[in-house]
């Protein structure tokens, strides 16, 4: 893609030349150019949002797609991912400034034998600027992890991310164990993660799966909205 961009100027680019520089600093795991570039947008009075998606993921797609197709290895993802999360750490408190008061309490996990965290940390971010408080658990998380961290913080979502075909049947046994313990409809479960999909979701006895971060917040604050409906007729 792009050469590294030493002698570059970012700021005379216009937006969308910039972005597409974002995207190829972020190809290359350019991670000082990435969080320049990302200042510069906000600067330039982009929404914290639009910069995360437009920018970052579109540059990240880009990365899976030449990922599968070959083309990079394994330590080239981890630079671009390395330059993806500095770009994120500039945005997480500007996307939770955002934020309305708390709507209710995620737990979140990417699930045992996955190492894929951007897209969870993403939720995670978007989770926090619509007002949720999030419990983050990091990757590798196992059963006892996620049942052990809802009963702790008395959380109202359990949140699942996978990344791989071979990890995610793992979501079934944190929900079987959640059946068997007889807590499972005391809590939201929602699950997302690329390979995914809606009938998945429903198979392994989630409430929903979420195609992506926007679509996470507007299922969890819909849940939250009838768990609350809920209490009111009970009451
Ligand atoms: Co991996 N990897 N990877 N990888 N990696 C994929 C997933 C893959 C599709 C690449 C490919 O072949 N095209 C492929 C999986 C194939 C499959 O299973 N069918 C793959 C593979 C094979 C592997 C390894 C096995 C490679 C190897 O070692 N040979 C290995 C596995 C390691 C392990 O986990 N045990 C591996 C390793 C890695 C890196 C470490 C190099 C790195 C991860 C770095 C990190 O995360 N810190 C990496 C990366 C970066 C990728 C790709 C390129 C990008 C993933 C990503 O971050 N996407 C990925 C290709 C791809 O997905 N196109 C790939 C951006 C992110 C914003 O999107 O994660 O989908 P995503 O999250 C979205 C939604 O899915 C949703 O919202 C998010 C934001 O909109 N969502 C949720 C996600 N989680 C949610 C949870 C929710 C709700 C919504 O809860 C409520």
């Amino acid at each position: 893609m792009a050469d590294g961009g030493d002698d570059l100027d970012l700021r005379s680019l216009d937006d969308d030349e910039l972005v597409k520089q974002i995207q190829d600093d972020l190809y290359d795991g350019l991670k000082a150019e990435v969080e320049e570039g990302v200042r510069i947008l906000l600067e330039r009075g982009w929404t914290p949002y639009r910069v995360l998606t437009e920018a970052l993921v579109g540059g990240m797609t880009i990365v899976g797609i030449d990922f599968r197709d070959g083309i990079l290895f394994v330590p080239e993802v981890l630079l671009a991912a390395n330059a993806m999360k500095g770009g994120m750490a500039i945005l997480r408190p500007l996307l939770a400034e955002t934020g309305a008061p708390q709507v209710g309490k995620m737990v979140i996990g990417t699930v045992k034998g996955d190492i894929h965290d951007i897209g969870k940390n993403l939720v995670s971010m978007m989770m926090e600027g619509a007002g949720f408080e999030v419990i983050d658990l990091g990757i590798n998380c196992d059963v006892e992890k996620y049942i052990a961290a809802i009963e702790e913080h008395k959380a109202d979502i359990l949140g699942m991310s996978a990344l791989l075909t071979t990890t995610m049947p793992y979501m079934k046994v944190v929900i079987e164990t959640m059946v068997e313990r007889g807590i499972r409809d005391d809590y939201i479960v929602l699950v997302g993660g690329a390979p995914l999909n809606e009938a998945f979701a429903q198979a392994v006895g989630a409430d929903a799966y979420c195609r992506d971060a926007a679509v996470a917040v507007e299922t969890a604050k819909a849940f939250m909205a009838r768990k609350h409906n809920q209490r009111a007729s009970a009451a």
